[in-house]
């Protein structure tokens, strides 16, 4: 199978972590493809009319996407339940961790945009505050109420690993650990894992 896009994308990240995780990092076949909000990528359009990465290609040339879907999509050939637990209260945990995961992803990748891509006399300074104000309410919601959810691997702890790293790396003046102790010591002992080491920001 292929998946399309680059590690600059946390929502692609995740997708390769997922792929390493469940002991399919050697049969997901990296397609380098980059993005630009405005700009549709003409490869990543014959496959998914949104145009967004991560899209994943299966190897009956089926399109997966989005990010959660490729997630379990993994989980299901790999035949993992630990990621995505089937137990009722399991899971429905795990998933909502990973929605909040990747809703700070879209937060940040939003902000971003506002900052990096659109030009200065469109900007607009109420957006850019409503997406940092939600970054940092999902951010003290992990530190106050996730740690034990975090403290397994599963769906929801990958994304929020992920993004972390994604905040911090593309976003250092928000300073996301700051007076969060317990998420910074999930972050930092999730960014050592072999997944992570090997699904540098940047491939
Ligand atoms: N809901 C999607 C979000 C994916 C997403 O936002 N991808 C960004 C890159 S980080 C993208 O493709 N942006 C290009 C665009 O907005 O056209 C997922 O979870 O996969």
């Amino acid at each position: 199978m292929r998946l399309y896009g680059d590690m600059l994308s946390p929502f692609v990240r995740m997708c390769f972590v997922t792929a390493h995780e469940v002991g399919l990092g050697d049969k997901v076949i990296h397609e380098k493809e980059s993005v630009t909000p405005t700009a549709p990528n003409p490869r990543l359009v014959a496959l998914s009319p949104i145009g967004k990465v991560p899209v994943l290609e299966t190897d009956h040339g089926h399109a997966v996407y989005d990010s959660r879907v490729i997630m379990e999509y993994l989980c299901h050939v790999a035949g993992n339940k630990a990621l995505i637990p089937d137990d009722g209260v399991k899971r429905f945990r795990v998933l909502t961790l990973q929605a909040l995961g990747l809703g700070l992803g879209d937060a940040a990748v939003g902000l971003r945009y506002e900052t990096a891509a659109r030009p200065t006399a469109l900007h607009w300074p109420e957006w850019s505050a409503r997406l940092k104000a939600r970054i940092a309410a999902a951010c003290d919601e992990l530190e106050s109420k996730w740690e034990s959810s975090l403290a397994e691997v599963n769906a929801g702890s990958i994304a929020v690993g992920v993004v972390l790293s994604y905040v911090g790396y593309r976003l250092p003046d928000l300073r996301w650990q700051d007076g969060r102790p317990r998420l910074a010591a999930f972050h930092a002992g999730f960014a050592s894992r072999d997944s992570m080491l090997k699904t540098p920001i940047g491939t």
